[in-house]
Parts: C-alpha cells; structure tokens; sequence
C-alpha cells in the first residue's frame, strides 16, 4: 500500500515536473524570439556589426553604368577592337623549374588602338586578366616585359588569358581568351617567405594567415629603386581535370573590395569557351548566386551590373549549367564562387 501510494504520488510529482518543464520551455523559446527580433532591429539601425549581410539586400538588373558608357564614347573605336593574344611563355604542356613562372604574351589583331597601360594617374587602363589555375585573375598592365608568377607550387597547372578593359569588361572575341597547361618541378613552398627577384622580403609564408593580395601588391611597388617586374605571388593551387574542348566558364567578376562609385552597380562578367548560351542558339545558361540565395540565369553573353548591395562580405557563384540545369562538369572550373567585400557610406 505504502509502496503503490509512494509509486503514484513520485507519477504525479513526475507528470508535474514534466509540465513546468514544458511550460518554463515555452516562456524560454518566447523569450528567446522577441530578443532575437530585438537584436536585429538593433543591426538594421547601426549597421556598423560584422553580420553578414547585416541587411535584407534587394539586388536588380540594371544597364552598363552611365559612367562607363561615357568612358566608352571617350575611348573612340576601342571598344570595337578585337585583340588577339598568344601566350608565348609558359607553353602549353611545357615543364618549369622553379616557382616563378614567367608570363610572356603577343598581342595582335584588330587592336583600334586597345593597348594594355596602367595610366600612373588614375592606376587605371587596359589591362590582360591573368588566371593561374581557378584562382581570382591578376591585373597585367605592360606586356613588353613578362608577369611573374611568383610561388607556384609544383605539378600542373593552368594559364587563361584575356584582354580587359579599365572597368573589367573583357573582350569576347575569338581568339582573345588562350588557355594552355604546364608543370612546375620543385615548385614554390608554402611554408617558405616569398621574395621579390632582389631577395627582399615581400611577403609573410604563406602558411597562416595567407598572403593579403593588397599587403603583396603594396610591397610589390616599392620593393627597389628599379621598377619591379609586374608580378604576383600565387595561393597554393594546382590545375582541375581540365579538358580543353569541353565547355569552360572562366569566373572573372566580380571579385575583391568595392567601395564609393564602385560599390553602387557591380558587373557580373565570364569568359565562355566551347559553349553557346539558349539566348543565342545554345544549349547552355550560366547561373548565378549572390550570398547563397535564388538563383538568376543569364543567357546571353554580356555582362550583367546588378545594384543595391549592402556593406559587407558577399559571396557570388557562378555556373555553367546544361539543358537540365545540371553543372557541366569540367574540373571543377565551371561552379565558382567568389567572396567580394562592399563599402558603401
Ligand atoms: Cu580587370
């Protein structure tokens, strides 16, 4: 008796129990839900936190900036141009000693006066993008004297190049993108200190934290009194599966920091090779997503400028995707995304 009483009242203690705790659960969840709302109330006004986005963004199409369409009436014919370029180093399916690979171009074909310069005034001009593997180009501004890859790590690799012009926008033309393959031995050390041809000191190892492009690029301009070679030390990567004739989205834009002007509409823009997109007869289309949200489709190959970006980091991804909207596999080169920064006031 004493046993079935003790047995009963511990049940109902226990169904006690069990219902303060979902109760005290309720009042905890509740809690929990008007402070989140609070805290985000809280981001929407200062906006100065780390949250990424900090802010809903609304993105939309808009047609190639005012700005820049007034550049290309400045620039006469250029924009007309059809450069032609041919990589003389490294040569396709060469072998490289050491980790610094020297990029040679020729630039021929219908240029109308396109010549790739860096204007010391503006640090603005014509510039070859220059794309070692599947890493974010490289701006090469004067081909008469060859673009060092610094740091390349050894076994093979891949070299696209194409013309640009100063706001990005890359020629489309045949024959104005190359791609060739090559192999370092006894290529660049990640652990090891990256040096400029002097043997000064230009970058921390690349173990950790990686090399900041910008802290590279700075040391790289004032490294001697001689004019340093135009050149970059590379992140460790090595080549995809790449296969030459299939179909290739090279990622270009948008990549690193906007900020000002800059910052207000950004251009989205690829190089397609072996593929035609639906828009113009193909079987392709090229998606896009902008922090991992709905996708967008582009279907004719032009850049595209999207605007209202908020401040922060952002992540965009580009693919090529087939008829099913399956990505077309070639080496993992076809779905690229990119991590830019915006700074508006
Ligand atoms: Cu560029």
């Amino acid at each position: 008796m004493r046993h079935l009483m003790t047995g009963e009242s511990f049940r109902r203690c226990g169904l006690a129990q069990r219902q303060f705790i979902r109760f005290f659960g309720c009042v905890l969840y509740v809690l929990l839900l008007s402070s989140c709302s609070t805290n985000n109330e809280n981001g929407n006004t200062t906006a100065t936190t780390t949250v990424s986005p900090p802010v809903a963004q609304e993105l939309t199409l808009v047609s190639r900036p005012p700005a820049i369409d007034q550049e290309m009436k400045q620039r006469g014919e250029q924009d007309q141009a059809k450069p032609v370029l041919r990589v003389i180093s490294p040569a396709n399916h060469s072998k490289i000693n050491g980790s610094t690979v020297d990029v040679r171009l020729d630039l021929s074909g219908d240029l109308k006066g396109y010549m790739p310069h860096k204007d010391p005034a503006t640090g603005k001009g014509n510039h070859i993008h220059v794309i070692l593997d599947n890493q974010p180009y490289e701006a090469y501004y004067e081909l008469n004297q060859p673009f060092e890859l610094r740091n390349v790590t050894e076994g093979k690799h891949t070299l696209r190049v194409f013309p640009s012009r100063p706001w990005h926008e890359s020629y489309k033309n045949a024959g104005a993108f190359q791609m060739v393959d090559f192999t370092v031995y006894g290529g660049g050390d990640a652990s090891k200190a990256t040096t400029t041809k002097d043997g000064q000191m230009m970058a921390a190892p690349t173990k950790s934290p990686a090399v900041k492009p910008e802290a590279s690029k700075a040391a790289t301009s004032n490294a001697s009194p001689t004019p340093a070679r135009e050149g970059k030390a590379m992140a460790s990567s090595n080549a995809g599966a790449v296969d030459m004739m299939k179909p290739l989205l090279t990622y270009r834009r948008p990549t690193g920091d906007y900020s000002g002007a800059d910052a207000d509409s950004i251009m989205i823009d690829f190089w397609l090779t072996n593929a035609s997109l639906q828009g113009q007869g193909g079987d392709y289309r090229v998606r896009y997503s902008i922090d991992g949200g709905t996708p967008g489709f582009i279907d004719m190959w032009d850049p595209i400028w999207l605007t209202g970006w908020t401040s922060g980091k952002h992540t965009v991804k580009l693919e090529l995707i087939d008829k099913n909207g399956q990505v077309v596999e070639n080496g993992g080169y076809n779905s690229t995304t990119r991590e830019i920064n915006v700074v508006k006031p």
